[in-house]
């Protein structure tokens, strides 16, 4: 790669939002003034970043990812905006501002994830530039990680897991359906719409699976360190399963570490031209590695099987 990561990152992220901007402009509806509040908030965008990068990976052009990245970001903040009402976890922060449900009410923002959900789906059925059938597979996959075998499927098991004691097993269940579904998925995705073989798919899919497990552990870690919660509380103090909960705080960064490790050998074989996706997943895990240290440093399945 020519450009540093960092640069690569940050600059397709700003094709991505201004992507999503361009698909919900102004239209002086209520409902659209929030859509906007809750997608055009400055979230990190690895989501889509990541369809990116594994379409590049596989060959894809930037400009015919891009529906599937911005249907991958919509899915993910329809997900926040839905996971932070009061019959959810009832946060009043989100992307650094007051919550879609505290800023419009519980019923404008039940819809906004309603519309996210739905235009997702409109945003890709109508592709520029894809071959018909990787559309559909990539749709299904899509789909699937989103729905009850993988995303929704993980956030009931989290609901139903509220105060039950935090083993290893029943942590990494949770989030390989609830977080790691839609991480790998957006790994999955672009390399689908880019045509690629089924052994670069079998390898980018290692590399979403250990990637999705490494983000959401970072993201436990970040969350016991930073102490966030709307009523200042952990999760871990809220009672729900977390890694730092299951192996203490510098066991859950090592177990991150490693996830990291996995992923990267994914992609041994694949040269610079995957130095975007090593970027991403060096970025996840060492946020949590600053916020613990101050500034230092599954299952195998068959090649073609989804990940949820
Ligand atoms: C409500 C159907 C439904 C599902 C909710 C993913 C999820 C399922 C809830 C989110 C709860 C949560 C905060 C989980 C921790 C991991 C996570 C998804 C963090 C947010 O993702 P980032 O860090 O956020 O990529 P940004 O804002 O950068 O996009």
């Amino acid at each position: 790669m020519s450009v540093p990561v960092e640069r690569y990152l940050s600059a397709r992220a700003g094709l991505v939002e201004g992507a999503l901007d361009r698909l919900f402009p102004p239209n002086r509806t209520r409902l659209r003034e929030a859509i906007r509040y809750s997608l055009l908030a400055g979230g990190k965008r690895i989501r889509p970043v990541l369809v990116l990068a594994a379409g590049e990976v596989a060959g894809g052009q930037t400009r015919a990812l891009m529906p599937w990245a911005c249907a991958l970001e919509m899915v993910h903040t329809y997900s926040l905006v839905h996971d932070d009402l009061p019959a959810m976890d009832d946060d009043d922060l989100r992307r650094g501002r007051p919550t879609s449900h505290r800023v419009y009410g519980d019923g404008l923002a039940i819809l906004v994830g309603d519309a996210l959900l739905t235009e997702a789906f409109r945003v890709i059925a109508t592709p520029r530039g894809v071959l018909p059938a990787r559309g559909l597979r990539a749709v299904a996959e899509l789909a699937a990680a989103a729905g009850e075998a993988g995303m929704v499927g993980g956030q009931a098991l989290d609901l139903a897991s509220e105060g039950a004691r935090a083993t290893l097993a029943r942590v990494r269940g949770i989030h390989r359906l609830k977080t790691g579904a839609l991480l790998c998925a957006s790994v999955r995705v672009g390399a689908i719409v880019a045509g690629a073989g089924e052994g670069l798919l079998k390898r980018l899919t290692t590399y979403g699976r250990h990637l999705g497990l490494a983000f959401q552990i970072a993201d436990d870690i970040l969350d016991d360190v930073g102490g966030a919660g709307a009523d200042g509380q952990t999760d871990r103090e809220l009672g729900k399963v977390t890694y730092p909960g299951a192996l203490g705080m510098a066991g859950a960064l090592r177990a991150a570490r490693r996830e990291r490790d996995a992923a990267r050998a994914a992609l041994r074989p694949l040269g610079g031209s995957a130095d975007a996706l090593r970027g991403i997943v060096d970025f996840v895990v060492e946020r949590a590695g600053h916020a613990v240290e101050g500034g230092a440093g599954g299952p195998r399945r068959a090649a073609g099987a989804p990940c949820a």
